[in-house]
């Protein structure tokens, strides 16, 4: 899955993307939308691993896309729909705010959700005015007609919402009713993550909480001067942080923050040869969970051992000891994964 900076033009997209990702923003590429890879730091892995030391002496860590994408202009809008196309690949949106030069954060949020409630507005009657049309038609098969009735309703359940001024995910849709809307990939049904792209002084507390009631993550950094810190060696570094009064970089922060606040979670492999961290989405099954190791590790399940972190931890990262104390259990592939679980896979040679 790929998780999309999105937001106006000069918002600081670009920065928080090479910020992130090491990787400079190409301008030939900006306009389709730039894609790199990022790892998910992860300190309970950095702990396991020291312990099993394996051959791989480092983590390996999942990793997430982030799609660098151009803003919305505000003046000419013209090209906007265009721009907006290209956030709809994503799964799940950064809205970055420009937090530097100004202070209307909730302000510019409410615009740019006004444009994706505006454009997904758009689809969703272009197909609504389609579907009437075919229903007009005779002589179609009654399980044709019936199908377009319900995505009929669905699809008007959906612009009343929109029409409130309502993104789409909050009518808490069934697998069955997203995976009816799933190819219009709706902007307001994606996670969305507020990041507020600030200057060097933090956002006060109270306007965080004021945030957070429009979005349930909301995170800030000064992406500029943590990229601007990056660039210089460690003892430079050092002292500019303290005079700025930073303890350590928000990178890894704001990348876990990005990372969960779509809906992700992790679950560890570890083994003589590396200790793994793997990405899921939250609510999947130890089956899902084979199937990002391996397909054949999911065609050929049959059952996995499962330690939670906590008590993986309790039991001082031994394997041993877990099994010993009754913790480590022996789950079928329905077991809905949880966060940090270290997994085994057995699967039938
Ligand atoms: N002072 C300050 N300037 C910033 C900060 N972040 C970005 N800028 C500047 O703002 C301008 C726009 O930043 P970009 O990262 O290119 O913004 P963008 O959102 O990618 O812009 P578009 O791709 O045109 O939508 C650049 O000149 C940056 O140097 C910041 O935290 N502080
Ligand atoms: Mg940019």
């Amino acid at each position: 899955m790929k998780v999309g900076l999105v937001g106006f033009a000069g918002s600081g997209k670009s920065t928080v993307f090479q910020w992130l990702s090491g990787e400079k923003p190409d301008p030939a590429k900006v306009q389709q939308g730039q894609t790199a890879m990022v790892d998910v730091p992860d300190e309970r892995l950095r702990a396991i691993t020291a312990k099993y030391r394996p051959k791989k002496p480092e983590p390996v860590f999942a990793k997430m896309a982030l799609l660098d994408t151009p803003g919305l202009l505000t003046d000419e809008r013209k090209d906007n729909p265009r721009r907006l196309a290209i956030i709809r690949e994503a799964g799940a949106m950064v809205v970055v705010l420009d937090g530097f030069s100004r202070r209307d954060w909730d302000e510019q949020w409410q615009r740019f959700r006004e444009e994706c409630l505006l454009a997904d507005l758009e689809i969703v009657s272009n197909r609504i005015s389609r579907l009437e049309l075919q229903l007009k038609k005779r002589a179609r098969p009654a399980k044709e007609i019936e199908a377009d009735e319900l995505e009929l309703s669905l699809l008007r359940r959906i612009t009343h919402a929109l029409e409130q001024g309502q993104p789409a995910s909050v009518l808490g849709l069934s697998a069955e009713e997203e995976k009816t809307v799933r190819s219009f990939q709706l902007l307001t049904l994606k996670p969305e993550i507020l990041f507020i792209n600030r200057g060097e002084s933090p956002v006060p507390d109270a306007e965080l909480a004021k945030l957070r009631q429009l979005s349930p993550t909301v995170l800030q950094a000064p992406a500029q001067l943590e990229l601007e810190l990056q660039a210089l060696s460690v003892e430079d570094r050092a002292v500019f942080m303290h005079e700025l009064g930073l303890n350590q970089s928000l990178r890894e922060e704001v990348i876990r923050g990005i990372f969960y606040g779509a809906g992700r979670q992790v679950f560890f492999t570890v083994g003589e040869d590396e200790c793994r961290s793997w990405a899921l989405p939250v609510g999947a099954t130890v089956l899902e969970a084979a199937a990002c190791i391996h397909t054949d590790l999911a065609e050929k399940f049959v059952r996995a051992h499962v330690i939670s972190y906590a008590d993986f931890l309790a039991c001082g990262y031994s394997e041993k000891e877990a099994k010993n104390r009754g913790l480590m259990r022996t789950e079928g592939k329905t077991y809905v994964v949880q966060d940090g679980d270290i997994i085994h896979i057995l699967a039938s040679t």
